[in-house]
């Protein structure tokens, strides 16, 4: 920092003026310490294999856990929250593939990072000094829940999200790391007392002890970060979700009460892809270039091509969607990518009547796992029941 020394109150005082003005929901700070219980969490999680194959949540403990690995002159870490609930999803009666409240609108990362810069800039102007920054959301390698605890933001709920006493859970960390003296809050406190439900309720129960998720069985994980099959077993489990997954949220008793709508148009429903995919439109897409297309600036590009059409894959197997055979079948015959297609067969065993098309692709295909799945199609299934 380069300026005239700021009291740290008064200086606080004015960055939750200047951050509830820029439309930041929650707003509390920490000193720039390493997060050690945060850190010995995230190693025995880390060592338990629950981290599956995402390579940036496998890096060291001391350098997720300590801000000043980010910035060797950081005094303070700022979390910010930003509600990003959207309403409830209608029902499903058109057979689409759900989708996880926090993607409906625009991207996240691009959203929030532009008023985070505005507000440092804004910071600066006001304070008279130059704040040396990092600004970030859900990108640097920082335990953001952590660190969001300690600045007083909420408390960890057993199904490991923070949880706000006044806004629920439905909400975004955001983070400013800067050379600049700020009073620190209270850490956040909280109980969700003799309650289980989100433990009870998770389909895949990836919730294996309060505060503790393996990503492996998670379907956020699943459907978003996975690069591989969706393992056949929990197939059925994933349900009608193509994108994200809420569950253990829209269960909790803090969400039922407290939960209130977004103030940021961009995540509202319209502003991206809303509560539901068409199935049968995603089916059809062919080419990356036309994904990009179809979905830039949403969070939905993140599993890639093949990834989302997987998951619509299984949604439409899961929903029996009859109406998405024609597309499954053009899926299992024509598309280039060996994951779309295995998945394809899966989703035809599951709803049958595609015997013709299964045998004519178990003429053609040379990829021995999409083999494999079309086989088991042909057996009937999950089911069991006879296809065709
Ligand atoms: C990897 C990751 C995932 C993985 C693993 C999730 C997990 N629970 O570990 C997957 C892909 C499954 C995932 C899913 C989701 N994610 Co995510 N994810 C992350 C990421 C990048 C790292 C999380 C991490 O470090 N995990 C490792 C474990 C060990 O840490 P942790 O989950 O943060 O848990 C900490 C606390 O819970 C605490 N703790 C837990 N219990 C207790 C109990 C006590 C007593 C104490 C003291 C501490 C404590 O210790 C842990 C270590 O700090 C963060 C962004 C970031 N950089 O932090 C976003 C983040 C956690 N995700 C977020 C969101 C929104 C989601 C989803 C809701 C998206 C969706 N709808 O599909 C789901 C929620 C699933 C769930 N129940 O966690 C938000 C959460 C906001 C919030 N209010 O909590 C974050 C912070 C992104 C952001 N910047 O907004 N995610
Ligand atoms: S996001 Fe879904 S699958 Fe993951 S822990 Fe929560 S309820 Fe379970
Ligand atoms: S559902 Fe119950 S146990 Fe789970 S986080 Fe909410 S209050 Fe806690």
């Amino acid at each position: 920092m380069n300026g005239p020394r700021i009291d740290p109150g008064e200086a606080k005082r004015i960055l939750e003026e200047r951050a509830r003005a820029a439309g930041f929901d929650l707003v509390g700070v920490a000193r720039a310490e390493p997060l050690e219980e945060g850190g010995e969490r995230l190693r025995v999680w880390q060592e338990a294999g629950m981290a599956a194959d995402m390579g940036y949540m496998h890096r060291p403990v001391e350098l997720l856990s300590d801000p000043k690995k980010l910035q060797k002159s950081a005094k303070s870490v700022v979390s910010l929250g930003v509600s990003y609930y959207p309403g409830e999803h209608p029902e499903n009666t058109e057979g689409g593939g759900r989708i996880a409240r926090y993607a409906w609108g625009r991207d996240y990362h691009e959203v929030i990072k532009g008023r985070l810069f505005r507000l440092r800039e804004d910071l600066e102007e006001v304070l008279g000094v130059r704040i040396k920054a990092r600004g970030f959301t859900d990108a640097v390698p920082l335990l953001e829940r952590s660190a969001a605890q300690h600045a007083g933001l909420g408390f960890f709920g057993r199904n490991s999200c923070l949880i706000n006493d006044r806004v629920g859970s439905y909400f975004f960390i955001a983070d400013l790391i800067l050379d600049l003296e700020l009073e620190p809050d209270e850490p956040g406190i909280g109980t969700c007392g003799r309650c289980t439900r989100c433990m009870d309720k998770c389909p895949t129960g990836a919730i294996k002890a309060p505060g503790v998720v393996d990503a492996r069985l998670c379907i956020s994980y699943l459907t978003i970060e996975n690069r591989a099959e969706i393992p056949r077993d929990l197939r059925p489990l994933v349900s009608d979700w193509s994108f994200g997954c809420d569950v253990c949220q829209e269960v909790c008793p803090y969400n039922k009460r407290k939960a209130t709508r977004s103030r940021w148009p961009e995540f509202s429903e319209g502003a991206g892809a809303g509560p539901y995919l068409e199935i049968e439109e995603v089916l059809e897409i062919r080419s990356d270039e036309e994904f990009e297309r179809r979905f830039a600036g949403t969070p939905l590009t993140r599993p890639g091509r093949a990834g989302l059409l997987r998951n619509c894959c299984v949604a439409a197997g899961n929903l029996g969607l009859e109406k998405a055979v024609p597309a499954l079948v053009r899926c299992l015959l024509e598309d280039e990518s060996p994951l779309v297609r295995s998945h394809a067969a899966w989703a035809l065993g599951e709803i049958g009547g595609a015997e013709r098309a299964l045998r004519e692709a178990a003429g053609v295909e040379l990829d021995p796992s999409c083999l494999e799945e079309i086989e088991l199609a042909l057996a009937g299934g999950t089911t069991g029941a006879p296809v065709g």
